[in-house]
Parts: C-alpha cells; sequence; structure tokens
C-alpha cells in the first residue's frame, strides 16, 4: 500500500490495520498459495504467461484488497493524483471537516488491475469512486449532488431518511448463507445486481459452531455422508478378508482421527464458499440479520456490532435447527446432529431418539463404526417414505447390532457422571405409561427440526409464516405475503427439504428476477437418498401415496429381492436389496415411482430419475438392455408383480 493510501484531515484507518487484513491471514493460514500478503503481491494480472486459475486467485486478491480498504474508514475515496474531479472530490471532503481515506491507485502496485476490478466491484466507468460507510455513493456527480443536499452529515450518522427505490444499498440481501442462500446469491450477482448474503450461525446449546455454508456442509449432508463411508469401509474391511486380504481381527476406529479429517474437508469447503463469493461479487458479511424495517435489515455480527443495509428485495434462507423436545436434561445434557459431527471424543454406547432419516443415518453409522447404538422410536420409521422400504431398512439394521426400542418415548435425562462421554441416566415412557430406565453414554436427539423463522423480525415487512410450525408459504414462485419478499430451502411450507431442491429454487428464483426466465423449480418427482447401512433411493410416489392418489386397482407394483455380486464372495445379505417400482396402469404403466434398496442407492436413483423425468414407461424398461454385473440391472428385468404373490428371492446374479 504504502504511499498509494492518502488519509483526509482526521485519521479514521490505521495504514498498519489496513495491512494486516484479517481475509489475507485467513487465506495464508488456510494454505492458499497464491493470496498473499500486501508486501509480498504478486505481479499484475496482466503479465504475460499467467493462466486462467491464476488471473481468477488474484482477482479474488484485488477484490478482498478493496473490500478491505472499503470497510477501514467510513469515507473511502478511490481516486488518482492525476484525476481533477478526484481533487475536487477531496477538497469538498477537506472543505467539508469530513474526514476519509484516499486510495490512489495510480500510486499503488497494483494499479490498473486494482482499478480493473473497482470497475467489476461498482460498475463506475470514472474516478473518483466515493463510499460512505461502505456504501457506493458513486462519483463527482453524485457527491456534489448529496453535498448540495446536506445529505453528507446524514449518511455519516447512519440517519439517511427512508431510501427511495433507486437509493436502497442493495439490490438483493439474502438472509442465511446456506444451500439455497448462496446459490441464489451468486446466480443473482451474474446479472450485476448487488447482493448482500448475512451468514451467522447461533452456537448450539453445548456450544457448538461452523463456518460458512448452512447446514448441508457443516452439520448435514456432507460429514453425514463421510462418516456413512466411514463405516462402509469397516464392512469393506471385514469382506476384504474373503478376498485374500489379510487384516487383523483386532482392527480399531479412531473416532478423534476421523472427525479431524472430516472437519478439515470442512473447513477447505467453508474457505471456497467464501471465495467463490468474492469471485462472483457477492458482499457477504458474517451477520445475524433481522428486519427492522420494511425494506430494512439489522445486521449484529459475533461481536455485537450492529449495521443497517436496505435492499429493493430480500430472500430469506434461514434454514432449520434442530428441536428439543422440552424434558429435563435435554438441553444440558443431550446433542443433536449439529454437535455430533463435530464430537471432540467417541460417543460410546449412544441412544438415538427419532425415526426420521436423520435419525436412521446416524444410529447407521455409529453402529458401523462399533458402537452400541439403540434407536427409540415413539410410532413408525421414516414417516413419509415408503413404508414397506423402510421396514426392510430397520429390520435390516437391527441385523447389524442396531437395538430398537419402539413406542417410547424419553421423559427425563440425569446425569450420573461427567466426562468425554460421560454416564447418563435415561426415563423413556410409552403412551400406555409404562416406564423403563436405562444408561448411556451419548443421547443422540433427532426429533425434528423447526424452521428459523420466529425472530427474525417477520412481522415487519408483513411476511406470513404458519404459526404453528414457523414455516413459510409461499406461491409457485417463492414469494410470501410481500411481493418483495422471498424465501427458499427447508424454511418453506409443505415442499421438500434437501440440499439440492434449495439451490435449484435458489438460481431459478434470481433468473426469474433478474434474467427475464419464467422457469418455475419443479418439487415433483425429486430423487432423494437416504444413507443408512443399506442405502435406500427413492423418486416419486410411495406405495401407500400411489394407491391414495390412482387407486389400487390402477397401480402395478414390479419388484424383486437381489444379491449384489460383491456381497456373494463373503456371504453376507442375500436377498436383502430390494427393487420396487410402481406403475401408473392407465398411463402406460409409467412408472410413478422408484424404489431401491441398495449399495450404491443413490448414484443408481439419480439416473433413473431423469428418466422417470422424461415419463419413463415400464415397457421402456423392459427394452432397456441392463449392464451386467451391476446391482441397477434389476430394474431392466422386472417381472414379478406384487398382485401375483410369487416369490421374488433370487438365487445369485
Ligand atoms: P441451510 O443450509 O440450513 O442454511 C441456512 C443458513 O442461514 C445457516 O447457515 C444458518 O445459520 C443461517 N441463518 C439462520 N438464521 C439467520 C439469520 N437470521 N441471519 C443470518 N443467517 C442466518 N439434504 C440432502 O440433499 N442430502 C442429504 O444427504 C442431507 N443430509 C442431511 C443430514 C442432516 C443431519 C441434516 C440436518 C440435513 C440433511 N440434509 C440433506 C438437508 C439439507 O442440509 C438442507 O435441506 C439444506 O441445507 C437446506 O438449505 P437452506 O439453504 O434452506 O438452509
Ligand atoms: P422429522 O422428519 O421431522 O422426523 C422426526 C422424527 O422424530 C419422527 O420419527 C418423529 O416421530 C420423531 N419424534 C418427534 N417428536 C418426538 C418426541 N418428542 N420424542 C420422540 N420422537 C419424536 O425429523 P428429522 O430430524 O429426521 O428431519 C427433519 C429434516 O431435517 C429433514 O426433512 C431433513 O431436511 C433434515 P413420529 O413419526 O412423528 O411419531
Amino acid at each position: 500500500m504504502g504511499n498509494s493510501v492518502k488519509k483526509g484531515k482526521v485519521v479514521l484507518a490505521d495504514q498498519n490495520k489496513v495491512k494486516s487484513l484479517s481475509l489475507y491471514k485467513a487465506a495464508v493460514a488456510a494454505g492458499d498459495q497464491y493470496v498473499k500478503t500486501p508486501e509480498n503481491r504478486p505481479v499484475s494480472m496482466n503479465g504475460k504467461g499467467r493462466n486462467t486459475q491464476e488471473q481468477k486467485k488474484r482477482k479474488t486478491q484485488l477484490r478482498i484488497q478493496i473490500q478491505e480498504y472499503i470497510s477501514n474508514s467510513d469515507v473511502v475515496i478511490f481516486s488518482k493524483t492525476t484525476c481533477e474531479n478526484c481533487s475536487k472530490v477531496k477538497n469538498l471532503f477537506d472543505e467539508l471537516d469530513v474526514p476519509y481515506l484516499a486510495v490512489e491507485i495510480d500510486k499503488t502496485d497494483s494499479g490498473l488491475t486494482i482499478e480493473e476490478e473497482l470497475y467489476e466491484y461498482t460498475m463506475e466507468t470514472a474516478l473518483p469512486n466515493v463510499f460512505v460507510k461502505e456504501k457506493l455513493i458513486g462519483g463527482y456527480d453524485q457527491v456534489i449532488q448529496l453535498s448540495k443536499d446536506g445529505l453528507f452529515q446524514k449518511l455519516l450518522e447512519g440517519k439517511e431518511d427512508k431510501p427511495k427505490v433507486d437509493t436502497y444499498d442493495f439490490d438483493l440481501i439474502v438472509i442465511g448463507g446456506g444451500s439455497g442462500g448462496l446459490a441464489a446469491s451468486k446466480e443473482a450477482a451474474k446479472y450485476g445486481k448487488k447482493v448482500l448474503v448475512l451468514d451467522y450461525v447461533i452456537p448450539s446449546p453445548v456450544g457448538t459452531k461452523w463456518g460458512l455454508g448452512g447446514t448441508c456442509v457443516n452439520v448435514g449432508c456432507i460429514p453425514k455422508k463421510l462418516m456413512h463411508q466411514a463405516a462402509l469401509l469397516r464392512q469393506a474391511l471385514k469382506d476384504s478378508n474373503k478376498y485374500g486380504w489379510q487384516i487383523e481381527d483386532n482392527v480399531q476406529h479412531n473416532w478423534e482421527r476421523m472427525t479431524k479429517s472430516i472437519q478439515s474437508q470442512i473447513r477447505s469447503l467453508n474457505w471456497n464458499y467464501r471465495v467463490s463469493l468474492i469471485q462472483n461479487h457477492v458482499e457477504y458479511e458474517n451477520g445475524f440479520g433481522e428486519f427492522v424495517e420494511a425494506h430494512k435489515i439489522k445486521s449484529t455480527n459475533p461481536k455485537g456490532r450492529v449495521k443497517y443495509y436496505t435492499a429493493n428485495t430480500f430472500l430469506i434462507a434461514t434454514g432449520e435447527r434442530p428441536r428439543y423436545p422440552g424434558i429435563p436434561g435435554d438441553k444440558e445434557y443431550c446433542i443433536t446432529s449439529d454437535d455430533l459431527f463435530s464430537l471432540p471424543y467417541c460417543p460410546g454406547k449412544t441412544l438415538v431418539v427419532g425415526a426420521s432419516y436423520v435419525a436412521l443415518e446416524c444410529a447407521g453409522f455409529l453402529a458401523g463404526l462399533g458402537l452400541d447404538v439403540t434407536v427409540m422410536v415413539r410410532s413408525i420409521l421414516l414417516r413419509g417414505f415408503d413404508q414397506e422400504m423402510a421396514n426392510k431398512i430397520g429390520e435390516h439394521m437391527e441385523e447389524h447390532g442396531v437395538k430398537f426400542i419402539k413406542e417410547y418415548v424419553p421423559a427425563k435425562i440425569e446425569q450420573i457422571e461427567v466426562g468425554a462421554p460421560g454416564r447418563l441416566k435415561v426415563t423413556s415412557q410409552s403412551a400406555d405409561g409404562k416406564e423403563i430406565v436405562e444408561e448411556y453414554n451419548t443421547v443422540l436427539l433427532a426429533i425434528g427440526r423447526d424452521a428459523c423463522t420466529r425472530k427474525i423480525g417477520l412481522d415487519i415487512p408483513g411476511v406470513k409464516i404458519n404459526e404453528k410450525t414457523g414455516k413459510i408459504p409461499v406461491n409457485d414462485e417463492e414469494q410470501t405475503t410481500v411481493p418483495y419478499i422471498y424465501a427458499i430451502g427447508d424454511i418453506l411450507e409443505n415442499k421438500i427439504e434437501l440440499t439440492p431442491v434449495a439451490i435449484q429454487a435458489g438460481r431459478l428464483l434470481a433468473q426469474r428476477l433478474y434474467g427475464g426466465s419464467t422457469v418455475k423449480c419443479d418439487y415433483v418427482t425429486v430423487p432423494t437418498t437416504v444413507f443408512t447401512p443399506l442405502e435406500y433411493g427413492a423418486c416419486g410416489l410411495s406405495e401407500e401415496n400411489a394407491i391414495a392418489k390412482y387407486g389400487e386397482d390402477n397401480i402395478e407394483v414390479y419388484h424383486s429381492y437381489f444379491w449384489p455380486l460383491e456381497w456373494t464372495v463373503p456371504e453376507r445379505d442375500s436377498n436383502k436389496c430390494y427393487a420396487k417400482i410402481i406403475c401408473h396402469i392407465k398411463d402406460n404403466e409409467r412408472v410413478v415411482g422408484f424404489h431401491v434398496l441398495s449399495p450404491n442407492a443413490g448414484e443408481i436413483t439419480q439416473g433413473f430419475a431423469v428418466a422417470i423425468k422424461c415419463g419413463l414407461t415400464k415397457e421402456q424398461l423392459d427394452s432397456t438392455i441392463g449392464i451386467h454385473p451391476v446391482c441397477a440391472e434389476i430394474f431392466t428385468t422386472l417381472t414379478v408383480t406384487k398382485r401375483s404373490g410369487e416369490d421374488i428371492v433370487q438365487g445369485g446374479c
């Protein structure tokens, strides 16, 4: 920076502070080879021989540099020493006795490249570019006008009048930097819109918190799938014996090493999200967002520092957090999926409360890692999923050592011994008043998730929520009851709660808002996978829902057990894998439901989901030649209908 940064009459930004940029530090700490301290800055992006990757990184660095300049003083003037209008604006601030930070870009090492990046950031073709309180005011004309209107003082005090439509700070403010919010914000910025994303994680009751990216990357899909993989490897180690590998019987698993590796992968994803926001010209703030006026939000950062921002349009993408049952000891002694994936010690003997996919997946991989696991089920397994498949999953888990306590709920949790893990006494009750008491090291609650919509001032602009569930009803364009406020992702009422759904809805929304598109998110026939030890892939209707929709006589169910070739040598789980399609007879036997219990069920289901979207019929499946020997080929050879009652047990491949 050297002489390039000059200060006006009163110094607001300390140069050394500007130099010790937190983002540079984070980048260097994260091992980014390219992002260097300003003193160690690489040569201009215009230098010959630079490849695209390097240029991208260079742009990121410049972007960080610009953002740091902007946030280091209440008034920042990007200027050139040779520019007449720049001098006039600086003189004006001097006359007004307003302190400022002048970045003389013709004197910076980055020179031309910082000017190019600044242009992409502000879309202002001429210098100076003036920022007041991190808000772009514009150039010479705008500054003179503001001065004439006597508005500077108001701006500096943050007391500007209610802005007019064209003077909002942002085109779009997104509250929530998870799967949906990040996707929407980047897409909106591609259309040249000025976008701010706020993301803030309230620590769990036991104090767990995490970085940018939301549930999926930090405490959902990603760590879950990786822990599932850790459990599958134990099974693979067992199988490997029959394949000739001489593995010792007492192979041990190290929980701490697993979580360390997984958390390190997550941290690199957090960083990638941060970089990609910068590359996409999306402004990001680690702040809790809440409405304080119809078009104005308050952002409170982790240190309690408050800022206010206005926008023309808002997107709520705040996701959900685990629910607690409200029984004695729940928040004090229990953990949830928010805590499990970074738990610094092995959970030991674990009670998993709940029976939906989060509960069964966690129970599945914990048991797969060799732990003593019990699942407490209030009513049925996997409510909302095909119940035949759900029960088969339960049977398989039971056969692989998971215990189930059915039709009980916990009533109180008491601590017997502090430790890592400690010992807990769990008293549970059945609906008919019976009681059981059992000791566990860890109690994992997975009894549902609540939408984060109640503490963000939605009543101020008048966004209606379902008072009972906290979910936000939207129309088919994700518009809430307030036309300029949209919502996506897990907080939506009656929509599927999955990462790709939130991402798709976010992208399409931005394309409709800013790109002239009319394409809406299709929430129908969304494929999904439950990563229980025996994976379950599904697309379309469950058998129950198909019967309810079309009538039992109007559907034909084709099904079969199968035995993956790889499992025949270790002689395990014969006829546990299962394939089922549900066809609508009157519609040319179109496939309306697809279900598979199989290794790699997600990989299988993804491809079939495309075919189902294209209107796949049973006849087309039959005319498709299978790939041999793979699990998915079973779907090209299904002949037995459920109605026939014929045997579907397979002898081998
Ligand atoms: P989120 O990703 O939850 O993001 C919301 C963000 O907003 C969070 O960072 C939150 O802290 C932040 N926030 C909240 N309030 C505020 C505020 N006022 N101001 C600022 N920031 C705020 N889906 C799949 O597709 N596949 C899977 O395998 C899968 N596995 C899962 C496993 C588990 C254990 C869980 C819990 C979920 C899983 N999901 C899975 C679901 C998936 O994680 C969610 O559907 C997805 O993350 C929803 O995205 P979202 O953008 O709606 O919200
Ligand atoms: P779900 O899908 O809402 O399921 C909650 C499960 O917890 C379900 O089995 C419930 O049983 C059970 N439950 C609910 N309350 C209790 C109490 N008080 N005691 C015992 N058991 C209870 O929640 P998930 O956490 O699995 O997933 C929610 C979303 O998060 C999901 O859609 C993903 O996007 C991620 P019930 O069937 O109601 O009897």
